[in-house]
C-alpha cells in the first residue's frame, strides 16, 4: 500500500517535468523506495528488512562497504542508564559504535526493561518488546532524531535505508518516520500501520537504492509518557507509543 503511494507521487512529479515547457526548472523526482510493513507478528517482515540491507555490522568501528546496523536496546552495556531518564544519546556510537545519535526536543531518553511501569503503572497493560526486554522512548516529547555517524567516529554519514517497530499504534497516520536528506530536505514521511494483536507490534522501513537518508524524525503517537497520562485504549485522550528495534543501512560518510 505504502509502495504504491510513493509510485503514485513519483509518477505524479514526472507529469508535472514532461509537461511544463515553459519553466526551465525541472521538478527533481523523487528516489524510489522499496517500502515494508508489518502489524501484527512483524518478524517474517523484519527479517525480509534485515536481508534486503546485507549482513549485520554489529557494532564493527569504521565504515563498512555493506549492510546494515541494528539496535534492539538489550545489551548489557546499557545496564547502568536503564529506567533513567539520562540515557546518553551518542551511547550507540560511543560506548557501541553503531552510528546512531538521538536528539529531542524532550528532556531526554528512557530505555527501560518493565514497559515503563516505573513511569504510570497503567503501562505494563500497553507496551511489549519485539526483542526481550528492553524498550525505548524519549522523555518530555513524542518526536526524536535519529541522525547517523560513521561507526565509532563523530563524522556525519547518511544511510540508505530505516525500519523500526513499534509498540502500541492504535491511531492511524499519527506514528510516523520522516526522512530527510543531508540539505534538509525532506525525503518522504511515512507512517506505521495500527496494532492488529494482543501484542501490539507494528513495523515500517524503507530502504533507498542510494544512502541518502542523513536523518530521521520519530513520531511516536500524539502524546508523550507521563504519570498522570494514560493512553487512548485506556482512558487518556492521546495515542502513546514506544519503540523497540531499529535497523539501519550502514553509515556511510556524506562528504
Ligand atoms: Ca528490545
Ligand atoms: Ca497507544
Amino acid at each position: 500500500m505504502k509502495t504504491m503511494r510513493l509510485i503514485a507521487i513519483t509518477g505524479l512529479f514526472a507529469i508535472a517535468a514532461c509537461t511544463d515547457y515553459d519553466n526551465p526548472i525541472t521538478t527533481p523526482t523523487p528516489p524510489l523506495a522499496t517500502v515494508l510493513t508489518a502489524t501484527g507478528n512483524v518478524t517474517a517482515k523484519v527479517d525480509e528488512f534485515r536481508n534486503l540491507l546485507g549482513p549485520a555490522n554489529g557494532g564493527t568501528a569504521g565504515e563498512q562497504a555493506t549492510g546494515r546496523r541494528e539496535i534492539n536496546w538489550d545489551g548489557a552495556g546499557a545496564n547502568p542508564f536503564n529506567n533513567r531518564n539520562d540515557f546518553p544519546a551518542n551511547f550507540f556510537n560511543t560506548t557501541v559504535k553503531a552510528g546512531a545519535v538521538y536528539t529531542t526536543s524532550g528532556t531526554g531518553f528512557r530505555n527501560d526493561s518493565t514497559s515503563f511501569a516505573d513511569i504510570n503503572p497503567a503501562y505494563a497493560q500497553q507496551f511489549t518488546f519485539f526483542s526481550a526486554t528492553k524498550i525505548f522512548a524519549p522523555v518530555g516529547s513524542n518526536q526524536l532524531d535519529q541522525l547517523f555517524e560513521v561507526a565509532g567516529q563523530p563524522t556525519p554519514a547518511v544511510s540508505r535505508g530505516f525500519g523500526i517497530v513499534f509498540s502500541d499504534v492504535d491511531v492511524a497516520e499519527k506514528t510516523t518516520i520522516t526522512l530527510f536528506a543531508k540539505d534538509g530536505s525532506t525525503i518522504a514521511t511515512l507512517a506505521a500501520p495500527i496494532r492488529s494483536d494482543a501484542a501490539g507490534l507494528s513495523f515500517v522501513g524503507v530502504i533507498y537504492e542510494q544512502a541518502i537518508i542523513a536523518r530521521v524524525r520519530i513520531t511516536l503517537g500524539t502524546g508523550s509518557l507521563g504519570a498522570n497520562v494514560n493512553d487512548i485504549s485506556a482512558g487518556g485522550t492521546a495515542d502513546l507509543v514506544v519503540f523497540d528495534n531499529v535497523i539501519y543501512g550502514e553509515p556511510k560518510s556524506s562528504f
